[in-house]
């Protein structure tokens, strides 16, 4: 494919980014709260929103429920309009309930799995409320002890449970089903990898597809053989996009193995999935838990972007005749003559072409990092902004709770700092403030 061919197809590209990458979040051992994050799903757009600005290809957030319930989604809906982003996939929650201990739509007692189910009556409503036409469902069930409980009968009680989520999904609607093969449990994963979710994807029907998390496999699996494969018989429904170089890392998609996310990249272009008639949506399930949160994203909605280019560019006449002359090298250096291309100057280029905003990002400078730093890990800094709901992103173990609370900042102080955070921002007409241009950050162009 020519530059201005790889250019075109990139223009229709679409990276859809987790609400959850914008609030605090941590591991077991330390939540480093930032200041300015997010309060509400409100706030939580207007970040994303910057993301989009900056890259243009990321028009789309997936909501995380209960973190992102609101009491009028329609109000929601048209704040991210006018911000020019959409609501994307809706995230079930079945981890955070003391009564999911032994499972949820797996409990071996039938009350807990009918309150699992409920939750995603729930999510469904938040999907007719909000135009989206996505439920993700990542099922964190399993057990830790060889014994520990019947794994068929999980199986069983899982087939039935996701029978009664999916009918209640409206004929646009798909279920998303993610795999992981291990965490929060240790011995059996109920949903360990890949066919399991294929062969309750195919059980339930048309509109189940797989979800492939790239951080939720053994170390050295081959993941674009997966993709491959789910391509194959039409059941890849999505990616959640993000790098891990010893379990679930979470960290920043491309930045442990960027020849991995081309090899991916270089499955999806050869099965022509990139549009959306291939109804494959490319989402980032990430955390953010050092580095600054709209830069991060930013970072990683550009390394995909990357990857992309890359695998476009593959000589892909010159490929399939090497493949069919048995040409071992030659099949491989076509796909490193692209790899090895800096694409970097072509998207450059193609941000300019799109009218984005050119800025420089620049690190923050470290005076303003120290002003910045929040009181975080003292009592105080646990009792919140005066928005606060809770929960609202990723912490591990005794973290967690911490995760994602702003820190205590006065509401007039909060707002400076978001706004420092956004640059100065206006009002939208819901209300909430939306940020214009971003302060600080990594370079965006080379
Ligand atoms: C947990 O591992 C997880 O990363 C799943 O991948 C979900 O997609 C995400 O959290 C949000 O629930
Ligand atoms: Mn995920």
């Amino acid at each position: 494919m020519d530059r201005e061919a790889v250019k075109s197809v990139l223009r229709g590209q679409e990276i859809e980014l987790p609400s959850w990458a914008f609030g605090n979040s941590g591991t077991r051992f330390k939540v480093f709260g930032q200041p300015g994050v997010p309060r509400d799903p409100y706030e939580k757009f207007a970040d994303a929103a910057q993301v989009h600005k900056y890259t243009g290809v990321a028009p789309r957030v997936s909501l995380h429920i209960p973190w992102d319930r609101v009491d009028d989604y329609a109000k929601l809906t048209d704040y991210a309009d006018d911000l020019g982003v959409r609501i994307g996939a809706i995230n079930s929650n079945l981890f955070q309930d003391d009564e999911y201990r032994l499972g949820s739509l797996t409990h071996p007692d039938r009350s807990v799995r009918r309150k699992a189910i409920a939750h995603h009556a729930e999510c469904v409503d938040v999907m007719r409320q909000t135009g989206s036409a996505e439920l993700k469902l990542w099922l964190p069930d399993g057990t830790n002890y060889s014994g520990q409980d019947d794994l068929r009968a999980r199986q069983d009680r899982l087939a039935e449970s996701l029978q009664e989520i999916y009918a209640l999904l409206d004929p646009q609607h798909r279920l998303l089903i993610e795999y992981k093969f291990f965490e929060p449990y240790f011995y059996a994963m109920d949903i360990p990898d890949w066919g399991t979710s294929l062969l309750h994807c195919l059980a339930l029907g048309e509109q189940a597809h797989v979800v492939l998390d790239t951080g939720h496999h053994a170390p050295g699996t081959n993941i674009e053989f997966i993709a491959m494969q789910l391509l194959r018989v039409g059941r890849l429904g999505a990616f959640d996009f993000n790098s891990r170089n010893y379990a679930d890392d979470d960290l920043i998609v491309g930045s442990a193995d960027p020849f991995q996310l081309f090899r991916i990249m270089n499955q999806i272009v050869a099965a022509d999935a990139l549009g959306p008639q291939s109804r494959v949506s490319f989402m980032l399930d990430q955390c953010h838990n050092i580095e600054p949160k709209i830069p991060g994203q930013i970072r990683s909605v550009m390394n995909v972007q990357e990857a992309t280019a890359k695998a476009l560019l593959i000589d892909r006449a010159a490929l399939a005749a090497a493949q069919q002359a048995g040409d071992v090298l030659g099949a491989h250096g076509a796909l490193m003559d692209a790899y090895n291309t800096d694409i970097r100057p072509l998207l450059a280029e193609l941000r300019t072409e799109q009218g984005l905003d050119r800025t420089r990002w620049r690190p923050t400078p470290p005076l303003v990092t120290q002003r910045r730093s929040p009181p975080n890990g003292s009592a105080a800094s646990r009792q919140g902004g005066e928005h606060e709901h809770g929960r609202q992103g990723k912490g591990r173990g005794r973290g967690a709770d911490r995760a994602v609370e702003p820190a205590r900042l006065g509401s007039a102080e909060h707002e400076l700092r978001r706004r420092q955070r956004l640059g100065q921002g206006h009002r939208c007409r819901s209300g909430h403030r939306r940020g214009r241009g971003v302060a600080m950050g990594q370079g965006l162009g080379r």
